[in-house]
């Protein structure tokens, strides 16, 4: 009897639960409904952004019900920029965008049961931006969630549906909801088209439905449009002709977006056409750009991602061309730099330019598409690895000079300051492919905001927003614990079986995604293939930039380029980085250099087991929508990390000619069948 009803009381229980747990796709992002309560709002400016604030609180009140609420443009000194205070029964900022981004935050707060009085939140950076590396033809460069959302859908690419402006919109909100005020709209590597009149027509009707929720619109351009769309001979920067070309595109782009933000130069890189076609410099190119926007307070983000086929190491490149240009720029012109050196991999230590400029504004960029850590197949949390690149000690002037310090204003005293993602953001319902891939997005959002916010607490709140009801965020702490400590161990889970102890850019060719330390071809520049960035040989492995080899080390300033330079006090994470290191090197922990990448490798595909592990037991604990499709994904995970180990390990071992550890798992795989499994595009 006693059986019977206990198996009734678990039937009744999973019954209630099911009824609790709707089916969810995804595409609410973190800003799902919430049970709210009545609330009057009062505000002393109205406007369209203003009226979406009100119409948030009306819709998201978590606080006492029939509260009055006021919403209150200020002159308090505390407040800069478009931050705001929150105050018991007001909402204070300076401009009505603050009011917006005062509204989400207390709302957030509400929901998270976080204190809401006289909290005053200021951002770190000026201009927080969105890079779509979205081609007109609808194809998204290095993207893993569907094609693009503004361009190329309907038939001739240039229509525009309801149901595109509902989209702008929602994704217009939830970057709002998270600070973020910028988009680029185009790739980097710039279509001429984006500034033919019909393109800037439907530029203009994306910038209307971004502009209540203070997104600002810029593109990327190509440095040859006045030749390829303006019949103009040559696109010499310093050509009168060229000039005059620029300042009427500029005018007439401003005519048709009043509040247009700029443009974004991919020059001289990778095959893009630039002011060198010319013989003149970064410096010309930039600025001549600069003149045409100044006019209107628009801006140039010029890219430092520029690196030529040359005997130079690759990573040099880019401080070895700006460094000297250090000064020469128009005060309109920001540069614009990847987070490492290289390109984006899952570990780098920090671009030598953050410390090195110091007349010219700089802003990060980072990835947040996940080109070299697993595309939207694999649950990697980037807040990790931006943080620590944030973090990273510059040393410019003396201790202390972070990267984040570099950049946001905090050394140079300018406000002047930006920083830019590269979206992940397709037309897939989810928005972003794979459910956690949405909390880079949001992280990247967070972080821009606020520079110092922790990667746990990012977390956190990514969590209970994104997969909790009001009701079960008190009961479900346990889910909350589990996947806040899978996402926070993910990056390095990722180092681990991809690339331990500073290897770097051993991927497939094309794709990205999958292993190919063999990689090395003669007929293509030798800084696009594998061999030439692990070095490996019946010596040891890694690429020797000490002051002996490249020295990238001197790139650095004292004490770091010392500490890089110097075997035995280079941080092991960055070892193979900027050492060319012998087999048989022992390690901090005492093992041999083979041993402990064998180690790293096999310990790299055991996180992800684990993860496996962890998500499985928390079913239930979530919709079985988005529980299946991780669970799903995290089994791909798990099967790629462990095609890394092997490809790597048997790769490696016909150089170190020693055995792998026996207290490691074996390989299950063939080097001959990975090296034709990588090659195939549908691994991608
Ligand atoms: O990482 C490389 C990518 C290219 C990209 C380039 C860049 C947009 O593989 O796809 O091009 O970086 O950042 O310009």
């Amino acid at each position: 009897m006693a059986n019977i009803k206990r198996i009734i009381i678990v039937a009744l229980l999973m019954i209630s639960q099911a009824s609790i747990l709707k089916a969810e796709d995804g595409h609410a992002l973190w800003l799902r409904n919430h049970s709210a309560v009545k609330v009057n709002i009062s505000s002393t400016v109205r406007s369209a952004t203003v009226d979406l604030a009100i119409a948030e609180l009306k819709k998201g009140w978590l606080g006492k019900e029939n509260m009055y609420i006021k919403l209150n443009l200020s002159k308090n000194p505390s407040i800069k920029g478009d931050g705001f205070q929150l105050e018991e029964s007001a909402i204070n900022a300076r401009t009505e965008l603050g009011l917006l981004y005062g509204t989400y935050e207390l709302l957030r707060r509400q929901y998270l049961n976080l204190p809401q009085r006289n909290f005053i939140s200021n951002p770190s950076y000026s201009r927080r931006i969105l890079n779509h590396w979205d081609n007109l033809d609808g194809s998204i460069e290095r993207g893993y969630a569907g094609s693009s959302i503004f361009w190329g859908n309907a038939a001739n690419g240039l229509d525009i549906t309801n149901q595109d402006q509902e989209k702008w919109k929602a994704y217009a909100r939830a970057n709002a909801s998270i600070g973020i005020n910028g988009a680029v709209l185009n790739n980097v590597n710039a279509s001429v088209k984006i500034l033919s009149p019909a393109y800037l027509e439907k530029v203009k009707a994306i910038a209307e439905s971004l502009r209540p929720y203070g997104i600002k619109t810029y593109l990327s351009v190509n440095f040859s449009s006045p030749v390829l769309i303006g019949k103009l001979k040559k696109a010499d920067p310093l050509d009168p002709q060229v000039k005059q070309w620029w300042k009427n595109k500029a005018a007439e782009i401003y005519k048709l977006i009043p509040d247009f933000g700029g443009f974004l130069v991919k020059a001289n890189s990778e095959g893009q056409p630039g002011p060198q076609d010319y013989g003149r410099t970064h410096v010309d190119g930039a600025n001549m750009l600069a003149d045409a926007l100044a006019p209107f307070n628009g801006i140039v983000m010029w890219r430092a991602f520029v690196y030529n086929p040359s005997p130079e190491d690759r990573t040099k490149q880019a401080y070895k061309e700006f460094l000297p240009l250090d000064g020469a720029f128009k005060k309109n012109v920001i540069l614009q730099v990847k987070n490492g050196p290289l390109d984006f991999q899952p570990r780098e230590p920090f671009s030598p330019l953050f410390g090195g400029m110091s007349k010219t504004p700089v802003m990060p960029e980072f990835q947040i598409t996940q080109e070299y850590l697993g595309a939207s197949k694999q649950l990697v949390f980037l807040s990790t690895l931006w943080e620590e690149c944030l973090n990273s000690d510059t040393y410019k002037n003396g201790k202390g000079s972070t990267v984040a310090a570099c950049t946001d204003g905090t050394l140079s005293k300018t406000d002047f300051t930006a920083i830019a993602g590269v979206a992940n953001i397709g037309n897939d319902v989810n928005w972003t492919g794979h459910t956690f891939a949405q909390a880079n997005w949001y992280a990247f959002g967070r972080l821009a905001w606020n520079n110092k916010l922790e990667s746990k607490t990012i977390a956190e709140e990514w969590i209970k927003q994104t997969f909790l009801d009001d009701k079960e965020k008190k009961t479900n702490a346990n889910f909350v614990k589990t996947t806040q400590e899978i996402m926070l161990e993910s990056r390095e889970a990722a180092v681990n079986y991809m690339m331990p102890l500073g290897l770097h850019h051993i991927f497939a060719e094309g794709h990205h995604y999958g292993p190919a330390p063999w990689f090395s071809n003669d007929k293509i520049r030798a800084d696009w293939t594998s061999v030439y960035y692990h070095k490996a040989d019946t010596l040891g492995i890694g690429f020797d930039r000490t002051r002996s080899g490249s020295d990238a080390v001197d790139q650095y300033h004292e004490p770091l380029s010392s500490t890089f330079n110097n075997l035995s006090s280079c941080p092991e994470m960055y070892l193979l980085w900027f050492h060319h290191v012998p087999w048989s090197y022992r390690l901090k922990n005492g093992k041999d250099l083979w041993t402990e990448l064998c180690i790293r490798y096999d310990h790299g595909v055991q996180q992800v087991r684990s993860f496996q592990k962890d998500w499985d037991k928390m079913k239930g604990a979530i919709d079985s929508e988005r529980f299946a499709e991780v669970q799903s994904k995290l089994r791909t995970q798990s099967r790629d990390a462990q095609i890394w180990k092997d490809a790597c390990l048997l790769y490696f071992q016909q150089f170190s000619k020693r055995e792998i550890p026996f207290e490691i798992e074996r390989p299950v795989h063939d080097l001959q069948s990975l090296k034709e499994l990588t090659k195939s595009r549908d691994y991608e």
